[in-house]
């Protein structure tokens, strides 16, 4: 037994079952632990993918993922993963190795602080110094992981210690933590401000796509019947067709559903995490708010709420809901805008224009798309498009990034959707840019046998910021480049690839990827004209029309 064996047995304790990385000589017997134990090595092409991946795993199943890099450089190209679940929330477990602290026999070569990186990054970085400490500090780190707020934690296992013999010690055992929930007078607070609320609107944020909050939040929803938007990434978040779906907050302000924000009194605030690109802006003479959350809100220019009730999110609303249940006859007062939003947000989906209209490619997406089907977006300018007009019935399956918002995650969380539920369709969509952020994970896509389809829509630009280049008066310059033959490219790899060469073939191209199994790339070229007359002309005159009225 080794320092390497402690740390391999506190995982398996831990209930991991693969680890994503690079490893490199000084992980080489966390590796040897590894071939003799129950957890899958799943070797990456980069370890930024290789975190994307663990850290969409604590996304999708409240348990941390794993993920494994050398010292110095690999490790370093962990902390683009490391932000991501730190601002995204996601429960991870970062390994990496390090020279030996005992004796440097070859002095400072590839060594640079990756703790002091780390640390900002992260809940918790912690240099492991002897084997005996390994089962705590696993079960440590796995716990800070988890808790609320979850997120990453970073782990250097120095090479002397994985080697240094040690005598078996076991793990620390697991137990359930049952989590406070809102104090009574907290919940006969907000009681209040509901009841008493002329057009009370629900607003679902990040928090809210917990895991385990799925059932108990659509539960809340239905018993009091308020009509609820969702922030980008609180989308999904109730289960089925509710009736009471307004939109979503993809713009912070201006869109048809600021319609409905700018008339309501009390906006009930749950899980929203000012990570996200605000979904809508505080004023002095807004609605009020009522914070429902883990933690108590982060107060900001443009999010200070009236009043809060903090606790475990499920028991705590199932406690509201008793107090409203039956008792809030205006509860549906903001539901006649819902109709009109909706209408508007469904403008041009069936447009047959070539290249492709954004609405298009997400109307033709939905149709191939089973409700459990999981979408994966990078980022990029198709990701408002997608958080605007895609519509969610169950929970989690549009994952997007709206709070580090980085590039080239889109594909690697999509392998990991894919890994934890084989038998649902899964598609990442990318652009051009992003794409080739990491486009070389096809290779583990394809090695892992997965199935999964990739669709890229391509402008031959950094269409995002091209956008914002025109929408603030520059000339356009700059952001535009080629493109590799993806066809080509996707063969090179072994894998399917295909072309849409006509509006109409888009959703027979999806159709026919996923019937195929796979992995399989599909290009789609995409007219963001539409960027400019949507999101900047016509929401403009709606907002000067709503003002003249
Ligand atoms: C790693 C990283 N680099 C830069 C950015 C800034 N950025 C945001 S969107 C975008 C353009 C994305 O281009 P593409 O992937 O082709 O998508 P498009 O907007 O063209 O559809 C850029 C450069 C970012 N978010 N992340
Ligand atoms: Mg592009």
């Amino acid at each position: 037994m080794n320092g390497a064996d402690l740390l391999v047995a506190a995982l398996e304790n831990e209930g991991v079952k693969q680890i994503f990385g690079v490893p490199g000589e000084e992980n080489l017997d966390v590796v040897e632990a590894l071939r003799r134990s129950s957890i899958k090595l799943v070797v990456t092409r980069h370890e930024q993918p290789a975190a994307f991946m663990a850290a969409t795993h604590g996304r999708l199943t409240g348990d941390p993922g794993v993920c494994l890099a050398t010292l110095g450089p690999g490790a370093l190209n962990l902390t683009t993963g490391a932000a991501y679940a730190l601002l995204g929330a996601m429960p991870m477990v970062m390994i990496t190795g390090q020279k030996g602290v005992l004796s440097r026999k070859q002095a400072r070569f590839q060594v640079v602080d990756i703790i002091s990186t780390m640390t900002p990054l992260t809940k918790m970085a912690h240099q492991i110094v002897s084997p005996a400490t390994i089962p705590s500090i696993v079960r440590e780190a796995f716990r800070v992981a988890q808790q609320e707020r979850p997120g990453p934690v970073h782990l250097e296992l120095p090479e002397d210690i994985a080697a240094e013999k040690a005598p078996e010690i076991s793990p620390v055992l697991r137990h359930p933590i049952a989590q406070p929930i809102a104090q009574s007078a907290a919940v006969d607070r907000a009681a209040r401000m509901i009841l008493e609320a002329e057009r009370p609107l629900v607003m679902l944020g990040a928090a809210a796509s917990r895991p385990r909050l799925a059932e108990p939040l659509s539960d809340f929803v239905r018993r009091v019947q308020i009509p609820f938007f969702n922030t980008q990434m609180g989308k999904g978040s109730v289960a089925g067709e509710s009736g009471l779906y307004m939109g979503t907050a993809a713009l912070s302000e201006r869109d048809y559903v600021h319609d409905a924000i700018e008339r309501a009194d009390l906006i009930i605030s749950i899980g929203h995490d000012t990570v996200e690109k605000p979904p809508f802006l505080m004023g002095p003479n807004g609605p009020k708010v009522l914070h429902v959350g883990y933690l108590p809100a982060t107060v900001e220019e443009v999010y200070f709420p009236h009043a809060e009730l903090i606790g475990d999110v499920g028991p705590s609303l199932a406690v509201l809901g008793d107090r409203l249940e039956g008792k809030l006859p205006r509860a549906g007062a903001l539901l006649p805008l819902r109709e009109q939003i909706l209408a508007r947000i469904g403008d041009r989906a069936k447009e047959s224009r070539y290249p492709l209209t954004p609405q298009r490619i997400v109307h033709d997406v939905r149709q191939v798309m089973p409700e459990d089907g999981i979408v994966c977006l990078d980022n990029g300018m198709y990701k408002i498009w997608f958080a605007r007009n895609y519509r969610t019935r169950v929970a989690n399956t549009l994952l997007l990034d709206n709070a580090l918002a980085t590039m080239g995650a889109g594909l690697p969380s999509a392998m990991m959707a894919a890994m934890l539920y084989p038998t649902r369709r899964v598609l990442a969509v990318c652009g051009d840019g992003g794409f080739m952020m990491n486009s070389h994970e096809l290779e583990t896509a394809a090695r892992l046998g997965l199935n999964l389809v990739v669709l890229i829509v391509q402008d031959n630009a950094y269409g995002m910021i091209r956008w914002k280049q025109a929408a603030d008066g520059f000339p356009d310059f700059g952001l535009t480049f080629g493109n590799p033959d993806f066809v080509a490219y996707a063969e090179s790899f072994g894998i399917k690839g295909s072309r849409v060469g006509s509006a109409d073939a888009l959703a027979p191209a999806l159709e026919a990827a996923f019937s195929g199994g796979g992995v399989h790339l599909v290009t789609v070229p995409i007219d963001y004209s539409e960027n400019i007359r949507v999101l900047i002309d016509e929401l403009r005159a709606h907002a000067s029309k709503n003002r003249e009225h």
